[in-house]
Parts: structure tokens; sequence; C-alpha cells
């Protein structure tokens, strides 16, 4: 790691298939800035588990996401890619800080009270924890920026207020991190549904693009995206929800400004303006299919790269426990 560059840290978790909002949202951002910082990719299993998991599925994501990481253009040797559960100090410092997080602000958490009432059936204690392990999962690493989409800001901010809350209570240990938020793609949103976010667990897939999906199915799903009773292609989130959030996936796939975008559709009608966005999207996720399932067929090589990651990351987390642990009065060998 290179002592000039700033440090980085972000994970998704290993649950349901990756949607074009997990690609733009997060993925796209990691490829962006890894040249620029230290970083530190995580792949959070232990957040996943919040929602009742199948076993064998957990697993099989756990590479899926791997593969999926390395495919789209992450690079194992000069970033930490690494599977939460693999590095011990993320529950443990959980613990030291779930005595610095109250209990009201969980239970305030949109995001707990979505899920809960999504799974009131299992509401359980690590859901209203999540929020405490992401502290850790960023604090561990000394974080200066965090890239996220807007649906993980409050989780940030809290991230900030615990720190901050344990700097104050011993001497400064823990940097306070930022997200970092991209202009575009920040929130793309459902197909079918424009105002709501684009989830990998919508009831409805027809309104998700998912990473694994194939070119007639991504074809077929913008041909039916839900757009407006106007003709105008134009950016406009307020009023042309569904044309502006086609024209942030088509800026997000083609590299293009959203003015170029525009321009690229000017005079054209919604119908061809819905398959050229289609296309941009399955010309590059094609590819990208493609090298996840060469990766996928090699274990080993796999391993290798999560082992070395993880290596990686326990090195820096240690560090940081070990400091927290004689803070707090842990008495250490
Ligand atoms: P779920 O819908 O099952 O709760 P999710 O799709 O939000 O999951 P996460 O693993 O929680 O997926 O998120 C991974 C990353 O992808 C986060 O940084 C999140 O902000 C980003 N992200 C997820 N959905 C979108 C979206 N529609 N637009 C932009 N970013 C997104
Ligand atoms: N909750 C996050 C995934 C996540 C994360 C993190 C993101 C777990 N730990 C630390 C940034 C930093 C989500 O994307 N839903």
């Amino acid at each position: 790691m290179d002592d000039n560059k700033k440090t980085l840290y972000s994970a998704v978790q290993p649950t349901n298939n990756l949607t074009i909002g997990n690609y733009i949202g997060a993925i796209r951002n990691f490829l962006a800035l890894q040249t620029d910082y230290n970083c530190y990719f995580a792949i959070a299993n232990m957040h996943a588990i919040t929602v009742r998991q199948n076993p064998a599925e957990l697993r099989q994501r756990t590479l899926s996401l791997l593969a999926l990481y390395i495919a789209c253009g992450l690079n194992p040797e000069s970033t930490a890619i690494y599977v939460q559960s693999h590095v011990s100090a993320h529950a443990e410092l959980c613990w030291v800080l779930n005595t610095f997080t109250y209990v009201g602000e969980m239970e305030r958490m949109t995001q707990f009270k979505d899920k809960s009432a999504k799974h009131a059936d299992n509401i359980n204690m690590g859901l209203m924890d999540y929020p405490v392990l992401m502290a850790a999962d960023i604090l561990l690493y000394q974080t200066d920026v965090v890239p996220v989409g807007l649906d993980q800001r409050q989780h940030v901010e809290i991230a900030r207020d615990i720190a901050q809350r344990f700097n104050n209570v011993y001497t400064p240990t823990f940097k306070v991190p930022e997200a970092l938020y991209m202009k575009v793609g920040a929130k793309i949103c459902d197909l079918l549904d424009p105002t709501k976010k684009m989830s990998k667990s919508a009831e409805n897939i027809n309104g998700s693009v998912f990473l694994s999906d194939d070119k007639d199915t991504i074809i077929r799903k913008f041909k039916r995206a839900v757009t407006d009773s106007d003709t105008l292609i134009k950016y406009d989130p307020e009023n042309k929800a569904g044309v502006s959030n086609l024209l942030s996936i088509y800026s997000a796939f083609t590299g293009k400004s959203i003015a170029e975008a525009e321009a690229d559709f000017a005079g054209k009608g919604y119908g061809e303006f819905k398959l050229a966005v289609g296309e941009a999207v399955a010309d590059k996720l094609v590819p990208i299919q493609a090298e996840q399932a060469k990766l996928l067929a090699d274990k080993e090589y796999l391993n290798s790269v999560m082992k070395s990651g993880a290596e990686r990351a326990n090195y820096t987390a240690r560090k940081t426990l070990s400091k927290v642990y004689k803070k707090i009065g842990f008495y250490q060998f």
C-alpha cells in the first residue's frame, strides 16, 4: 500500500443477483477510483446474514461477487479484495462500537425500518446492528472516503458519529470518513416505477436489470421501461423521472455526459431511445459475463485472491483494533 495515497473502503453484500444499480452506484465508481486510493473492497457476507440466506447460495454468491469484481476490472494485485468474515476484527470492533451506539438511533434508521417491515417475521438484533457493523468495517481501515449510493448516506453518517464519539471519549483513534457520491447514477431507479430505487430484491423482476441478464432479456426489459406521455428526451428528474433514469443509465454505460446523451437522441422517439439504452447496457455486460464465467471456473485462483486480500486487510484491521483495545483498557499481551 502506498503511504501517500488516501484510503478508500467499500463493500457489497453477496445477496440476490446484482443489478445495474449496484454496478453504476458502486462497482463502476470503484473502478474509477482504484488507482487514486489505497483500496479495500469487501464482500459483506456478515451483513448478508441479517436477512435469512440459503447457505449454499450464500457460498456461491460470495465466489460469484468476487469473480464479478475482477471481471469488471478491479485489480486484485493493487487493491485488497476480501471476504468480510475472513477478517475477525470486524466482529470484534463491532462489539466495542455497540457500546458507543444508542438503541434509539438504531431504531430510527431508515433501512432498519424498511427491512423490519419487509421481514416482519425476523427482526433480529443483527438487522438492527447492521449500521454498527458497517461502521466497524469502515473505521478499521482508517478510511478517508467511502463511495456508496445515496441509500447508504445515513449509514456513513452514523459511522462518522460513532468515530467522533469514540475519539472524544478517548483521544483521536479513528479517522472520520467521508461518503463519496457520484454525480450521475447515485440512485438508479426501477424501470417500471422510476420513483423507486432499482433493487436486487424488488418484487417485479422486470423493473430491475440484473448483471447476469442475457442480451435479449436486457433489451426486453428496456423496451418495457416506463417513460411519460411527452416526446422529449430531456434530463429532468422532477418531471420526467423515467426518461431521466434512462439517460443516467445510458450515460453511465457509455461514459458520455448527460448533455451528450441528450444530443444523441435529439428529435428521436422513445422506442428508438429505449432500444439504444438497452444495447449500450448489453454491449458492456456481455463481455463482463464471459470473463466472470471464466474466472468462476478457476476456483484455485479465486481462493488465492481471497486469501491474499484477507491477509492485507487483516494486517491493517488488527493495528486499529489493538489501538482500540488499549484505549478502552483491554489487557493485551
Ligand atoms: P437490496 O435491494 O437487496 O437491499 P441493494 O441492491 O441496495 O440491496 P446493496 O448490497 O445493499 O444492494 O448495495 C450495494 C451498493 O450498491 C451500495 O453502495 C448501494 O448504495 C449501491 N446501490 C444499490 N442499488 C442502487 C441503485 N439503484 N442506484 C445506485 N446505487 C445503488
Ligand atoms: N451496507 C452496504 C454494504 C456495506 C458497505 C460497508 C458499504 C457493508 N459494509 C462499508 C460501504 C462501506 C450496502 O451497500 N448496502
